[in-house]
């Protein structure tokens, strides 16, 4: 019998949603339960292209153009493909801290350079490079509310972490869900969990989600889809 495959797993929402502590806690809960699992995060700041993204957004002396950041991260999605693919095969789950729907969002929801193209970058512009990668079997989303997120600790230093920007990638990710059409996803692939609550509770909930993710790839063809 041939080792049925990983599921993949995205793990997405909004900076200070408590993305990173719950893949913590469902990595070791996964493990614990005897499912082979690993974690992959989004920007993968340890790469050559890692390094260049880090700097970027975190000093204002490395200035890119949008489309050059968007390509970078876009691209530092790609050099992990490979990996992506051979450690779901290998029958390993995989986490993903963040993924291309954050990739999306966060360059659209940029404000247009003033010169010379004074317009924002569009969704389907953003998506386009994506295209062709693994599609998670699931995504699930952190939902926090501005009121709540703004009770959490402050922002670091970092590039986007200002609340305008904040606010439009809320809606843009709105906008992914509601369409269902987030690199063409369904509707059905997100899960949306609401963050406000303790960690304990969130995590349940995350759980419940992952529990749907791992029936899908039970009842599925066995193969890693791709994003469209
Ligand atoms: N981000 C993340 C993007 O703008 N595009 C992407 O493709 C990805 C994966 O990077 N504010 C943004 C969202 C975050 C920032 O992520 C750093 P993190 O999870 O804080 O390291
Ligand atoms: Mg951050």
């Amino acid at each position: 019998m041939t080792t049925p495959r990983g599921a993949l797993i995205a793990i997405e929402g909004l900076d200070r949603a408590g993305k990173s502590t719950q893949c913590d806690i469902l990595l070791n809960r996964l493990r614990a339960a005897g499912i082979p699992a690993k974690l992959q995060k989004f920007p993968d700041r340890t790469t050559p292209i890692g390094h260049m993204i880090n700097s970027y957004l975190t000093t204002t002396s490395t200035n890119l153009d949008d489309q050059s950041i968007h390509l970078l991260f876009s691209a530092n999605r790609w050099e992990s493909r490979d990996s992506i693919l051979s450690t779901l095969q290998a029958g390993t789950t995989l986490l993903l801290d963040r993924y291309v729907y954050s990739g999306i969002v966060f360059s659209a929801a940029k404000p247009a350079e003033v010169i010379p193209d004074p317009k924002p970058l569009s969704i389907s512009w953003c998506k386009a490079p994506d295209v062709g990668l693994p599609r998670p079997d699931i995504i699930i989303f952190l939902n926090i509310g501005q009121e709540e997120a703004e009770k959490r600790a402050g922002f670091g230093e970092e590039r986007y972490e200002k609340r305008e920007m904040q606010e439009k990638v809320r809606g843009l990710f709105e906008r992914l869900r509601g369409e269902g059409s987030g690199s063409s996803t369904d509707k059905e692939d997100w899960w949306v969990v609401d963050a406000g609550g303790s960690i304990e509770e969130v995590a349940g909930e995350v759980w419940k989600g992952v529990e749907e993710g791992l029936r899908r790839v039970r009842e599925g063809s066995g193969e890693v889809r791709s994003i469209e």
